[in-house]
C-alpha cells in the first residue's frame, strides 16, 4: 500500500447542482490530483439528511441545514489522493464564504452561509463515517488502496 493516500467524502450541495457546476467542481479536485473513485445523484429526504449532520443537532443553524440539504438532489463522492483529507478541505476554504480564500470553491460557487456549495469531511474519522454512510465496498473504486 502506497502511504498516505486518504479517501474522503466530497457532496455537491443542492444549490451547486441547481447553478449547473457540478462539472466545473469535479474539475477543481481532478487538476489538483484527486481521483473520483465513487459518485452517485441522491434526494436525500429529511431524515437522512438529519442523520448524516447527527453531530449538528441542537445548532442554531440545524433546522435551515436540514431542510436546504433536503431541497434538490445532491452528488456524493469519494475522493482519494495524497492526505485527501486536509486537501479537500483546503481547495473547499471557509464554512462561511465571506471569510474563504478567493479561488476557492465557496469562494467561487457559494450563495451563503448555509447555500455554502459543498461538504468535505473534516477529518480521517468523519471521512470513514461520511463515506460508509452513502456508499457500499462494492461501490467505491480506489485506485491505490486494495
Ligand atoms: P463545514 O461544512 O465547513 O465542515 P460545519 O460542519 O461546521 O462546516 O457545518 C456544516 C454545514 O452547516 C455547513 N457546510 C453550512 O452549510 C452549515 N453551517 C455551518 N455553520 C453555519 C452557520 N453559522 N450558519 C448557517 N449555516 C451554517
Amino acid at each position: 500500500m502506497i502511504m498516505n493516500i486518504e479517501q474522503t467524502l466530497l457532496i455537491i450541495k443542492p444549490n451547486s447542482v441547481l447553478n449547473n457546476v457540478i462539472g466545473e467542481i469535479y474539475s477543481r479536485f481532478e487538476r489538483s490530483g484527486f481521483r473520483i473513485i465513487a459518485a452517485k445523484m441522491l434526494f436525500l429526504n429529511e431524515y437522512q439528511v438529519k442523520s448524516f449532520y447527527i453531530l449538528h443537532k441542537g445548532k442554531y443553524f440545524f433546522d435551515d441545514l436540514i431542510s436546504f440539504m433536503s431541497s434538490g438532489p445532491i452528488i456524493v463522492s469519494v475522493l482519494e489522493c495524497k492526505d485527501a483529507v486536509k486537501r479537500n478541505r483546503e481547495l473547499i476554504g471557509h464554512t462561511d464564504p465571506s471569510l474563504a480564500i478567493t479561488g476557492t470553491i465557496r469562494s467561487d460557487y457559494s450563495d451563503n452561509l448555509t447555500k455554502n456549495a459543498v461538504h468535505g469531511s473534516d477529518s480521517i474519522r468523519s471521512a470513514y463515517r461520511e463515506i460508509k454512510f452513502f456508499f457500499n465496498k462494492n461501490e467505491i473504486f480506489s485506485r491505490f488502496i486494495k
